[in-house]
């Protein structure tokens, strides 16, 4: 994808590598997606915890060797479903208890991988809105 974007009256053309999450296309990431990044953008979806803890345990460790230079925005995706209750229960899977991850969380991974920003959006509620800034 790629999205021409105003910074202080300057405009700059934005590209973006992304990956589905499978083991077809393993091998092939950090070609298709990791070496000559300019900028690393590392996303979880903040309804599922474990997606999170894989942000330090696999995408971080993935990209270092590859694109240990470029700056880090940690991405919470999914943020309207955050708090999100289906009756008595959240709608998330891995919470400990139930619930979602928290911006407390969040951060604190970010700063465990040096990320420079920790941004939230949703794809549902943002459309084509700047994300938002925690
Ligand atoms: N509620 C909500 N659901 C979303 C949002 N974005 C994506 N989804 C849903 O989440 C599911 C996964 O979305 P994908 O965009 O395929 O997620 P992905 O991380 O790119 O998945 P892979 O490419 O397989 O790694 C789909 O059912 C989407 O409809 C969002 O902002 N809010
Ligand atoms: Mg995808």
């Amino acid at each position: 994808m790629v999205a021409n974007v105003q910074d202080h009256g300057k405009w700059i053309q934005l590209g973006s590598r992304d990956t589905p999450n499978n083991a077809f296309y393993e091998p092939a990431r950090p070609l298709l997606a990791y070496v000559g990044s300019g900028i690393i953008a590392i996303c979880f979806a903040v309804n599922d915890l474990m997606l999170l803890e894989d942000t330090m345990t696999r995408w971080h460790p993935g990209v270092m060797p590859f694109s240990p230079r470029a700056p880090i925005l940690l991405l919470g995706c999914n943020a309207d479903l955050r708090g999100v209750q289906d009756g008595d229960r959240y709608v998330a899977s891995n919470g400990p208890n139930g619930e979602t991850v928290t911006m407390e969380q969040s951060r604190s991974v970010a700063d465990a991988i040096g990320a420079v920003q920790y941004l939230e959006c949703s794809a549902l509620l943002d459309g084509d809105r700047d994300q938002r800034e925690c």
